[in-house]
């Protein structure tokens, strides 16, 4: 089963929208496997923005993530990883439509929300970088067999 990291960034913790970001995920009818509210250390940070390393903007990305508290999910699906990045909308805010959660609350691609992992691989780096097995919970939901 395809899983993906989630992490809603401090701006959105900041603005309030914890509960309408995850509302998104649930209501498309994605299956949460895993949360908790953390501070995100600058170890942390680097790992999971390695492939930006070399990138500008890459310093700015990790004090970024490190400035507040986030809320860092796991969520399980069939092609979970596509499916969430698209209820998360592009990057670039500007190209973000409306529908999407980046469309619909963000101004600035610096700020833009929410975080989802981009492959199999990625997710689970970033997975084990944030969580322990142990926290994940497996569950059967009784609405599977439609979703
Ligand atoms: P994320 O990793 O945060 O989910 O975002 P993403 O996959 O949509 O975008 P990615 O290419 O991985 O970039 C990571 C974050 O870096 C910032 N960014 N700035 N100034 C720029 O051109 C630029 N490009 C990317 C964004 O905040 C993006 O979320
Ligand atoms: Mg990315």
């Amino acid at each position: 089963m395809e899983r993906t990291f989630i992490m809603v960034k401090p701006d959105g913790v900041q603005r309030g929208l914890i509960g309408e970001i995850v509302t998104r995920f649930e209501r498309k009818g994605l299956k949460l496997i895993g949360g908790k509210f953390m501070l995100v250390s600058r170890e942390q940070a680097e790992f999971h923005y390695a492939e930006h390393k070399e990138k500008p903007f890459f310093g700015e990305l990790v004090d970024f993530i490190t400035s507040g508290p986030v809320f860092a999910m796991v969520w399980e699906g069939d092609d979970v990883i596509t499916l969430s990045r698209t209820v998360i909308g592009k990057t670039k805010v500007t190209d973000a439509v409306p529908g999407t959660i980046r469309g619909d609350f963000a101004s600035h691609t610096n700020f833009n929300l929410v975080h989802g992992s981009d492959s199999v691989e990625s997710a689970e780096r970033e997975i084990g970088n944030m969580f322990i097995e142990q926290e994940l919970v497996r569950f059967d939901r009784s609405i599977e067999p439609w979703l």
